[in-house]
């Protein structure tokens, strides 16, 4: 990701008084110390550009600028400060405000004045609210404006899961939709061969949007496609002159598909695809591994973005309890919810088991994602459940460098 151009990089702005706590915020976010924090008043000079990788934003370019007051902006060094900030502004595409309890006044209000004319989305961050509580009339006010306020602590990570969410609403489409499903990982003139099972729960005379939508994106990077049926797919590999670069399956096919395809051929799922298209993989990658805490009487929720009657072994109903039943070996409670009936409080179940959301935009499953980790359980997908229960969840990820790295770290030992 470091190798992302600048240009691609979603820019985040910090901006408010000297001291408030910008670089400390933009320490807490990131995790990382990117800017000298002090409690001397104007310690950041320059602003300060730091390329970061943000889950699940992607590539942003943070930009931490220099405190300007009253103080600080008088005299020469001062005019310089404020050109300075003036220029980080202009390539800022999401402005964050950072004010303390107490402190609000015309330098505030002409920063919200100089994005509303720049049209540059903002959110307004009331920091240290470990040690003082901000206006409950003005934050009101910036609310009924239509402003994003979020009330954080640098110190305590109090806001900072609501700042992140507020940073991925105000992110623009472009940025937050990914741009591959598969065609990235197959090169031009190469092959994938997709495994569609015509069962009772295929729709009757047609795929399904992510077979179609994968089929579409190996097109347009001018890669080979050969679509099968499980059971062709042993007769369709053996007739190849070289094998496939990948083999995509649905996962309720996962095992046969596995036995049939030679272990060097790289394997991988339509819904783990679809957790990278549509979600955050390695978070959800880091969610799965929640499958080896579950205990008895845990409860799972299973979520379907769209709205279907079931049929017969429906997936989200009954084999993805089964499967994770059987890997278990304990007796986990299940709650089905479909469409937008997300529960407002997470807090009593252990996992999350979300299907890929494919008639979704990114931005919905990310948010969702940002929920999950906000209420500290664990999500994943259905693709990304299935695999591990049958055992099989490295080498789904063979595809996904990154995925994988952070499995085996995880697991360590145990990884399989
Ligand atoms: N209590 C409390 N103190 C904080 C918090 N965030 C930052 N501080 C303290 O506030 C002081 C200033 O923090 P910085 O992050 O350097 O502030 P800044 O806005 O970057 O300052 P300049 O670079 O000078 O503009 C430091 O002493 C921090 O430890 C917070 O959430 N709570
Ligand atoms: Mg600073």
């Amino acid at each position: 990701m470091s190798t992302t151009p600048k240009g691609l990089r979603l820019h985040i702005g910090f901006f408010g008084r000297r001291n408030v706590g910008k670089s400390s915020l933009l320490n807490a976010i990131t995790r990382q110390h990117v800017s000298i924090v002090s409690d001397v008043a104007g310690t950041t000079t320059d602003p300060v550009e730091k390329p970061m990788e943000m889950l699940p934003l992607g590539p942003v370019l943070f930009i931490d600028t220099a405190g300007i007051d009253e103080v600080s902006g008088s005299g020469e060094l001062g005019a310089l400060r404020v050109e300075k900030t003036r220029q980080a502004l202009e390539r800022t595409e999401i402005a964050v405000l950072v004010a303390e309890p107490g402190v609000w006044g015309e330098f505030e209000e002409g920063l919200l004045a100089d994005f509303a004319a720049r049209q540059t989305p903002a959110v307004v961050v009331f920091n240290k609210v470990d040690a003082a509580t901000p206006d409950a009339a003005l934050v009101e006010r910036l609310r009924a404006a239509k402003l994003r306020v979020v009330l954080a602590s640098a110190l305590t990570g109090q806001g900072l899961p609501e700042l992140r969410e507020a940073l991925l609403d105000l992110a623009p489409a472009d940025f937050i939709d990914s741009p591959a499903i598969v065609g990235d990982l197959v090169g031009p003139g190469e092959l994938a061969v997709l495994v569609v099972p015509i069962d009772k729960e295929a729709p009757k005379g047609r795929l399904i949007l992510p077979q179609v939508q994968a089929i579409r994106d190996l097109l347009d990077s001018d890669a080979l496609c050969m679509v099968v049926k499980e059971r062709e797919l042993r007769t369709a590999l053996e007739r190849l002159k070289t094998p496939p670069k990948l083999v995509v399956t649905d996962s309720q096919a996962f095992l046969k598909v596995a036995a049939d395809t030679p272990a060097d051929v790289p394997l991988t799922s339509f819904s783990i695809l679809m957790a990278r298209f549509k979600g955050d993989l390695t978070a959800q990658v880091e969610g799965t591994l929640a499958i080896e805490r579950l205990r008895s009487g845990d409860r799972v929720l299973i979520a379907e973005a769209c709205t279907h009657h079931p049929i017969g072994e429906d997936i989200g109903r009954v084999k993805i309890p089964r499967w994770l039943t059987q890997y278990t070996g304990v007796k986990l409670e299940f709650e089905t919810v479909q469409g937008r009936d997300f529960p407002a409080d997470l807090s009593s179940y252990k996992l999350v088991v979300h299907c890929g959301a494919c008639m979704w935009n990114r931005r919905q499953m990310l948010s969702r994602i940002l929920q999950c980790q906000h209420a500290g359980v664990a999500i994943t997908n259905y693709g990304l459940t299935i695999a591990y229960s049958l055992g099989i969840f490295a080498r789904a990820l063979e595809p996904f460098p990154d995925a994988l790295a952070r499995y085996r770290a995880m697991a360590g030992a145990k990884a399989h």
